[in-house]
């Protein structure tokens, strides 16, 4: 705390109620209940200024891939800030950090996609899509191509134009959006549906929905598509097998561009360096965030395919966007140490063959816990779905904030898992060890047996 005041968890929770006003937060709420103030980390444990070890089950948001405690990426941000802490890459410049990023991320991604256009986040990565995804259609001569289709329930960010692109109600009611352009299509989320045909029926179903708003809107109206490969705060929705090729397919079909939102999925969360390369898709743009540098600094980007870079490069003139922190030097340095950090320890091929299988068998056997109707995992991302009834799959009320409940157990367990709903979601970091994957799942279970003993 090197810099701080010394401060007694109380102290901060009056400081925090006085002036700090948190994301996605009912402030109300927060200050008649006070924060949780976290002030340290370590591996995959966080603490609370109570002095509290809690399993972090979210790695952060989704980020922290690599675990706490990573001298290596301290250090390299440290070093970079000593020798340049900040400069731009506006007006014909450069520095060593951000090219060398390019010129990894060329290689861990697809071979279609070898340039990237820095953000300092998902949110901005998503924006920055959307207005590149136009610009390449008014290059190509088509500038009717202009609407970006989405999905119900996906969640792309909270600028304007990233959570229009988002398809959270609650989002859509505050602030007038979404903006003109931005029409949305089904989900895949078979668990939530009335469930009246397989799961691979409606996988083709949902797809089909994309389908028909481009027949409704007319293809030379359609720019692009944007999906998470699966859906991360939505609530860890897998899409049945038989969607993601048949979104291809649309997509090559009518020509319009497929956006694959990497935020979460990026990096070696599914065990794959990417969700495009898990389910085989192949995106022209993938906008990626958090796990890039394992959340230690932020940085985010824009990965774009070959066809719509040298569209852009050879016809395109001056593109006028860009932001202060458009690859900030020790944030790239950052995640140059962070990706070695992947590759030395074979972190992805550790989610994907060791942690990941170890995880999964643990997680799915919660499956037999009778307040869950269904435990799924890929890689080191999963979600429990609590039921009021295992047989017939109906959800409790949503007023009984029954996922609320369960949440609350948890951390008061020692584990942070995200409820979305009456979906309790977890991904936990890619270090984590089989006594610690077996720790995670016992308090789920136990947390399980608290929340039915609650609601009875
Ligand atoms: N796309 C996806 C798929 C995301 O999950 C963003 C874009 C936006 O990234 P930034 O860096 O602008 O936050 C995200 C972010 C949650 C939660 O509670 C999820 C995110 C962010 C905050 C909370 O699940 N995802």
């Amino acid at each position: 705390m090197a810099a701080l005041e010394k401060r007694s968890g109380l102290e901060w929770q009056e400081l925090d109620k006085e002036h700090y006003l948190h994301p996605f937060t009912d402030y109300k709420e927060l200050h008649e209940k006070k924060s949780r103030i976290i002030t340290r980390a370590d591996g995959v444990y966080i603490y609370d200024a109570d002095g509290r070890k809690i399993l972090d089950g979210m790695s952060g948001l989704w980020c922290v891939n690599a675990g706490y405690g990573r001298d290596e990426l301290v250090d390299a941000a440290a070093d970079q800030m000593r020798e340049l802490p900040y400069y731009n890459s506006f007006f014909q410049c450069a520095h060593p950090p951000s090219i060398e990023l390019a010129r990894i991320l060329q290689e861990v991604t697809p071979p279609h996609m070898n340039r990237v256009f820095f953000t300092g986040s998902g949110s901005e990565s998503n924006d920055t899509i959307v207005r590149m995804v136009r610009r390449y259609w008014d290059l190509m001569d088509q500038p009717e191509r202009h609407t970006i289709i989405s999905r119900v329930n996906a969640y792309h960010g909270s600028t304007v134009a990233a959570a229009s692109l988002g398809g959270m109600k609650s989002m859509h009611k505050q602030g007038g959006l979404p903006i003109p352009g931005i029409v949305h299509v089904d989900q895949p989320y078979w668990f939530d549906s009335d469930k009246s045909v397989s799961p691979d029926e409606f996988g083709l179903l949902a797809a089909r929905s994309l389908e028909d708003k481009i027949n409704e809107l007319g293809a030379n109206k359609v720019a692009a598509f944007i999906a998470e490969p699966i859906q991360g705060a939505g609530g860890v929705i897998m899409p049945p097998d038989t969607y993601w090729p048949e979104v291809q397919r649309i997509c090559d079909e009518y020509g319009v561009l497929l956006i694959s939102d990497e935020v979460i999925t990026g990096f070696g969360r599914l065990g794959e360096w990417f969700g495009a390369d898990y389910f085989g898709t192949h995106p022209d743009f993938m906008p990626f965030a958090k796990g890039v540098t394992s959340g230690y600094l932020p940085l985010g980007g824009v990965m774009i395919s070959d066809r719509v870079a040298e569209t852009l490069i050879d016809k395109g003139g001056e593109f006028h966007h860009g932001y202060t922190y458009s690859g900030h030097p020790a944030s790239c340095a950052v995640a140059i140490a962070n990706i070695k950090i992947l590759q030395d320890e074979k972190l992805i091929e550790r989610v994907k063959s060791d942690i990941g299988p170890y995880l999964q068998a643990g997680w799915k056997k919660l499956a037999e816990h009778p307040l869950v109707g269904e435990a799924r995992m890929v890689g080191l991302m999963g979600a429990l779905e609590i039921v009021a009834d295992k047989n017939s799959l109906e959800r409790f009320e949503e007023k009984q904030g029954v996922g609320t409940i369960c949440r609350d157990f948890l951390v008061d367990n020692g584990l942070v898992m995200r409820a979305v709903g009456d979906t309790i979601v977890t991904a936990p970091p890619f270090v984590l060890s089989h006594e610690e994957a077996d720790e995670l799942v016992a308090i789920a279970w136990k947390c399980l047996d608290l929340t039915q003993a609650a609601l009875q």
